[in-house]
């Protein structure tokens, strides 16, 4: 493990879960840390105080003067490094810093890296799955739910990680042996000052890496610094040596190797063609970690996927009623209508809530292509209204039991109806679980 200088004065700020597992590393590793939190009562202040008394805690507010008394700040991922009281850190030489940051120096197995726009967490849940079938011991964590920091000490054989661009925006060198951007939409522009500034922090994932894992079918998924690393490539329809993609016959659709059929994907249990990409970037990097192929294959098959995610709740009437409330960016509805449609007649679409500052302008083809209709709730339902321009009928509805009633009722017999909302959920729920459980409980009450 690298030692780390002792004379640094360190502020975690933020007090969530990524806060408090960087004090338990770093009051592990015996260094005097302080804390600050913007939240009055920020979720982690009970433990802190229990557990560790003695630690200096400031909650409701930054002050500029305080951060600028430390020489390390290390930054979770909820709070943007513009923060003035941050931003005047630095600027006095403070190095920032994040949790990925300290996990890296301290990683002593291999490091798998996954981030992306969309399929972050089925692509992780499903490269952990795959390990596990080879007999690898793994620990899964970071965006995903588990802070990295609070990994080290299982000690496993390889760690697979799946990251936001916010916790790499704070990561100098992950140093990963297999790293990749599944893919790269538009997503947090609240939070970036352009879609450039998203890209490259999406873009840090590759720094030290060894092996990239590349999708041939989104060019802003190729790493900008390659000199160095091997590149493993996958996507559809590009049959080549070394290369994940797909062949289709009358057997229907088939995930190849080169030039070799290896699964028919009518036996994969997960549903849609982004998630035929999502299995071909999860045997990609399998591939590039030195994993047995057979036995992936086996495992691949075996996955069923994650709740809110593109899942089959119910068939009334020859409606079936899916529920991707995970869908929370333009990207991953478009690629849900896509990958939905085939199957059915024709979608109707429930959607919005806080866009968080994105352009719904990639709606207008796919909604116009696949939907009979658009019910919209939530605050930006009349943005979404304006760049649909009226290629469907649209209704509002004030909550879900009103939304899953209308669409119901405009649906036909052979119809979907998805709720893939395009955006947050913090308008009128309490996260995307919640949004996707009262779709459920909706429907189930139809
Ligand atoms: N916050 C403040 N003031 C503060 C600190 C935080 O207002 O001083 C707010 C943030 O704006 C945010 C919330 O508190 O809304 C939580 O922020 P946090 O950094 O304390 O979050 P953690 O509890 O540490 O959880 C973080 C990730 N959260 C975010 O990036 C917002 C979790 O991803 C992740 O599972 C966890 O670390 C472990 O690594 C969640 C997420 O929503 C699932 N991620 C975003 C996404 O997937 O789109 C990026
Ligand atoms: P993330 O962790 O990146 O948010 P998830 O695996 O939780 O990704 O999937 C979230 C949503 O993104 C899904 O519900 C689906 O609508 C969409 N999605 C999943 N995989 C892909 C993909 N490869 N390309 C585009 N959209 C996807």
């Amino acid at each position: 493990m690298a030692v780390i200088a002792s004379d640094r004065r360190t502020l975690v700020v933020g007090l969530g879960k990524t806060g408090l597992s960087c004090v338990r590393y770093l009051t592990g590793l015996g260094r005097e840390v302080s804390v600050a939190d913007s939240r009055a009562r920020p979720p982690g202040l009970e433990e802190l105080q229990q557990q560790w008394p003695e630690v200096d805690v400031r909650t409701g507010g930054f002050e500029p003067e305080w951060f600028c008394s430390f020489n390390e700040l290390v930054v979770s991922p909820g709070i943007a490094v513009s923060e003035p009281a941050i931003a005047a850190a630095a600027e006095l030489g403070a190095v920032i810093r994040g949790d990925i940051d300290l996990f890296a120096e301290a990683a002593d197995a291999p490091i798998i890296g996954i981030t992306g726009s969309n399929g972050k967490t089925t692509v992780t849940t499903l490269v952990g799955e795959l390990a596990q079938a080879c007999g690898i011991n793994a620990a899964v964590g970071g965006n995903i739910g588990t802070p990295v920091l609070d990994l080290l000490e299982a000690q496993p054989e390889v760690y697979i990680l799946e990251l936001s661009s916010f916790q790499l925006e704070t990561t100098r060198e992950l140093n990963a042996d297999v790293a990749t951007v599944l893919n790269v939409s538009d997503d947090h522009m609240d939070r970036y000052p352009s879609k450039m500034a998203y890209y490259q922090a999406k873009q840090r994932i590759f720094r030290g890496a060894r092996n990239a894992v590349v999708n041939l079918d989104d060019a802003l998924s190729t790493p900008m610094a390659r000199d160095t690393l091997n590149f493993i490539c996958y996507g559809f329809n590009r049959i080549n040596p070394e290369t994940f993609s797909t062949r289709e016959d009358d057997e229907g659709l088939w995930i190849t190797w080169g030039l070799d059929n290896l699964l028919n994907t009518k036996n994969l249990k997960l549903a849609g063609l982004h998630n035929v990409s999502n299995v071909m970037a999860a045997l990609a990097i399998g591939h590039a970690a030195g994993w047995p192929l057979d036995v992936m294959l086996g495992a691949a098959c075996e996955f069923r996927g994650l709740p809110h995610r593109c899942e089959p709740v119910e068939t009334i009437d020859g409606v079936e009623f899916i529920n991707d409330s995970k869908g929370t960016n333009v990207g991953a509805t478009v690629a849900a209508l896509d990958s939905l449609a085939p199957g059915c007649e024709r979608i109707v679409l429930i959607a919005g809530g806080d866009g968080k500052g994105a352009d719904f302008e990639p709606l207008a083809r796919p909604v116009a292509e696949h939907c009979r209709a658009v019910v919209l709730i939530g605050r930006d339902a009349d943005l979404i209204a304006g760049a649909l321009d009226g290629s469907v009928p649209v209704e509002k509805a004030d909550s879900m039991a009103q939304a899953v009633g209308l669409a119901a009722k405009l649906a036909c017999s052979g119809d979907r109806v998805l709720l893939s909302p395009a955006c947050a959920s913090f308008d009128m729920f309490s996260g995307y679980e919640d949004r996707g459980n009262q779709f459920r409980q909706a429907v189930e009450g139809l």
